[in-house]
């Protein structure tokens, strides 16, 4: 898979993709991401890629000029499964959403700045839109790196248990049950007696009682 962010804060993805696990998927070549830097696209001399809204308004809106320099060029090169804005104001990421991207070849990421982006950008260039939860980020970078971690850990062989991904939460609209490890008491506080019991059967029982227990308490809109 390849992945292409845009971003006007291309030094913003120094860190999020260097560790652990989705650095060795790019090590071991199952995923490409490349930061495209917007600025340099936009045609003007100040390299400006933002103005005022028309009709008046507070905050800057992204120019179409330089997104579709960015996104042209780059859809000149290869074919793309998906163009995603990344904005609050749009569907939120399900674990559902991020399955089905994870099979995709070439994925766009155009992260948002400002108060927004001109509407022709997302009636135009864009094919998906995308929100990480209900709350206002200070810009789309955060959520392009939290979607592309959810995308990554789902291609297959970057998790090295590959039962691993079917496991989490929310594969089955259920929350994961507690686990522990050693010491199996700790200050008083023990693990529960059955984990220790060596019976798989009860085990696997006792898991399943606490997943579908602890979503009723915390996620009950999961199990409608
Ligand atoms: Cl995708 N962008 C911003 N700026 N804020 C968000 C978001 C995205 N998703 C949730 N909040």
């Amino acid at each position: 898979m390849r992945i292409d962010i845009i971003t006007i804060f291309p030094d913003y993805f120094d860190g999020p993709f260097s560790h652990s696990i989705i650095k060795r998927a790019q090590e071991n070549k199952l995923v490409e991401i490349f930061i495209q830097d917007l600025r340099p696209h936009s045609t003007n001399k100040q390299k400006s890629v933002d103005d005022y809204q028309f009709g008046g308004g507070s905050g800057m809106v992204m120019n179409i000029q330089p997104i579709d320099n960015c996104i042209s060029k780059l859809k000149s090169e290869r074919n793309y499964d998906e163009i995603i804005y990344l904005t609050p104001d749009s569907p939120t990421l399900t674990q559902n959403t991020c399955n089905s991207l994870s099979s995709s070849k070439n994925l766009i990421l155009l992260c948002g700045h400002y108060k927004g982006i001109d509407q022709r950008v997302r009636d135009h260039l864009i094919t998906k839109e995308i929100s990480i939860g209900d709350y206002v980020l200070t810009g789309g970078e955060l959520a392009a790196a939290v979607l592309t971690d959810t995308i990554v850990r789902l291609i297959p062989g970057v998790l090295s248990d590959e039962t691993s991904a079917l496991s989490d939460s929310f594969q089955d609209n259920l929350l994961s049950h507690p686990i522990y490890t050693r010491p199996s008491e700790y200050k008083g506080w023990k693990v529960p007696e059955v984990l220790l019991s060596g019976n798989s059967k009860l085990i696997d029982k006792w898991r399943e009682e606490k997943s579908i227990e602890l979503t009723k308490n915390i996620r009950p809109d999961l199990l409608k």
